[in-house]
């Protein structure tokens, strides 16, 4: 079968020989991720008809005001994976504390931890613009038949083993990786089925794309003011284009696809930067470098932090290879 009509079902059994855990339950996960974004993209794309829109009145731990549809991601896809048994435990960006789930049989018999960020650039919903869902999975590494523990999600970003986005945009895709490539796949929403669209995507090595907030220009760090105006700056292949959506996953899917850099760093308001490193920066530095890409915090890759709290914040560089090394040499060099 061509690549152009194969669907996401068939690539994942195609594809999960692959995978030196085979045992088949990874590609449950998967498949149980395409089920609740699809059950998600339902509810994001109906968003303005119904009541759902607005904030919920809750604040996460973030101290973000969480969206409705922040709400209704979380629990649709903390129920999906819940269901399938396939999962001993689940972080979240709109969940204080780990989620430990006992399987039907009550012996934690389950090898995967998934971290997500269910409904990524909320803020961007009530005004129509692409927002996302962000997974990590790892397996985990306290004792099988026993509850997971929080060293379980503290590993560091290396050890993914998948790892992806569905982006809720002008159309709805799933793009993942399990170490083997990254690959996306767009939804046919007329019937529910998920097409290989976009096979073994890459980064270009370089791109004239830089996207950061420069409303906090004053505030970042002398490295960053550097490379933002060596992007500004007519010469060669200069001055870059400037595009910022808000929404993480949307601006990395447009450098990933034209050629880009992505910062979120730190600053004089935000010491960390403002991502999180479990379910934002480091599945978004796993699909990077399989996508020939990089992802740093500025100084370091961003796949070999060691976490130490479950919603901890890193800086954030990530894109086309030479664009983040030199940013890197900016930030060195101040
Ligand atoms: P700012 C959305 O809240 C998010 O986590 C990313 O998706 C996005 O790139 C960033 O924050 C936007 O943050 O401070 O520029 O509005």
């Amino acid at each position: 079968m061509t690549n152009k009509n194969k669907t996401l079902g068939e690539f994942i059994i195609e594809n999960q020989t692959e995978f030196r855990y085979s045992t088949g339950e990874l590609s449950k996960l998967i498949n149980a991720i395409r089920l609740a974004a699809k059950v998600v993209n339902h509810e994001v794309n109906k968003a303005g008809l119904v009541d759902i829109l607005g904030t919920a009145g809750d604040t996460n731990i973030q101290g973000e005001n969480q969206q409705k549809l922040d709400v209704l991601a979380n629990e649709k896809f903390i129920q999906t994976l819940k269901n399938r048994e396939i999962v001993c435990g689940i972080a979240s960006e709109e969940e204080d504390d780990f989620i430990s789930i006992n399987s039907q049989d009550e012996n934690h018999q389950n090898k995967y931890v998934v971290l997500i960020d269910p409904l990524d650039g909320s803020s961007n919903i009530d005004v129509n613009v692409s927002v996302g869902t962000i997974f990590s999975i790892y397996r985990r590494i306290t004792p099988v038949g026993t509850p997971v523990t929080l060293e379980d999600f503290l590993q560091p970003g290396k050890k993914q083993v998948a790892a992806g986005y569905i982006i809720y945009g002008t159309s709805t895709m799933l793009v993942y990786t399990t170490g083997h490539g990254v690959n996306g796949f767009t939804l046919n929403p007329a019937i529910g089925t998920f097409y290989l669209s976009h096979p073994n995507m890459q980064f270009p090595e370089t791109g004239k794309i830089y996207s950061v907030n420069e409303g906090n220009y004053i505030h970042f760090p002398q490295g960053v003011k550097d490379y933002i105006k060596y992007c500004q700056k007519e010469e060669g292949d200069r001055p870059y284009t400037s595009r910022y959506i808000g929404s993480l996953v949307s601006d990395f899917h447009r450098n990933m696809i034209k050629g880009g850099i992505y910062m979120y760093p730190k600053s004089s308001v935000a010491q960390k930067g403002k991502l999180r490193l479990l379910y934002e920066c480091n599945p978004m530095a796993f699909l990077a470098e399989q996508a020939n890409g990089k992802a740093s915090d500025g100084f370091q890759r961003i796949m070999e932090i060691q976490p130490t709290e479950l919603h901890e914040r890193v800086p954030f560089f990530c894109g086309s290879k030479k664009m983040v090394e030199k940013a890197e040499e900016f930030m060195a060099n101040s």
